[in-house]
């Protein structure tokens, strides 16, 4: 009776730790097929930043879809909304999903972004600094 769904799983879940002890680990080349978390998206839109049936990415919107690639190329794709580049400055109405969210406990709580233009600006605009990686490194002031 029980269906088996012939597709793996293999989901690198965050564990959206609040240790965070700078432990980042940016390039984890693993596997080419893995999904990287990808900096700057809310969890609830994890989903939506994976290839879909065709290979491309829709922006969160729904305005247009693109090429999987074309996500945190550095080139403003999804205008309306900047969905596309949710790790980059490039899209003027991105919106960059600090780490630290209330709602991955609770489900509930507002949203914790900041501009894209202030995505490694040498400013730490979230509380846990999780908008600098580059030039930066910020402590988590987010208790
Ligand atoms: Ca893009
Ligand atoms: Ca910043």
């Amino acid at each position: 009776m029980i269906k088996s769904l012939g597709r793996k799983q293999s989901d690198g879940y965050d564990d959206g730790g609040g240790g965070g002890d700078g432990a980042l680990s940016l390039d984890n080349n693993e596997e080419e097929d893995s999904i990287k978390i990808i900096r700057g998206i809310r969890l609830y839109d994890y989903d939506s930043y994976k290839p879909n049936f065709d290979g491309n990415f829709r922006c969160l919107d729904g305005s247009k879809e693109v090429s999987f690639k074309r996500v945190n190329d550095d080139f403003c794709d999804c205008l309306s909304d900047g969905s596309d580049e949710p790790s980059t400055n490039a899209c003027a109405k991105g919106r960059f999903y600090c780490k630290y969210q209330k709602r991955h406990i609770t489900g509930r709580g507002v949203d914790v972004y900041v501009p894209s233009s202030r995505i490694n600006d040498g400013i730490c605009d979230c509380c846990d600094g999780s908008d600098e990686w580059l030039t930066i490194t910020c402590k988590n002031k987010c208790t």
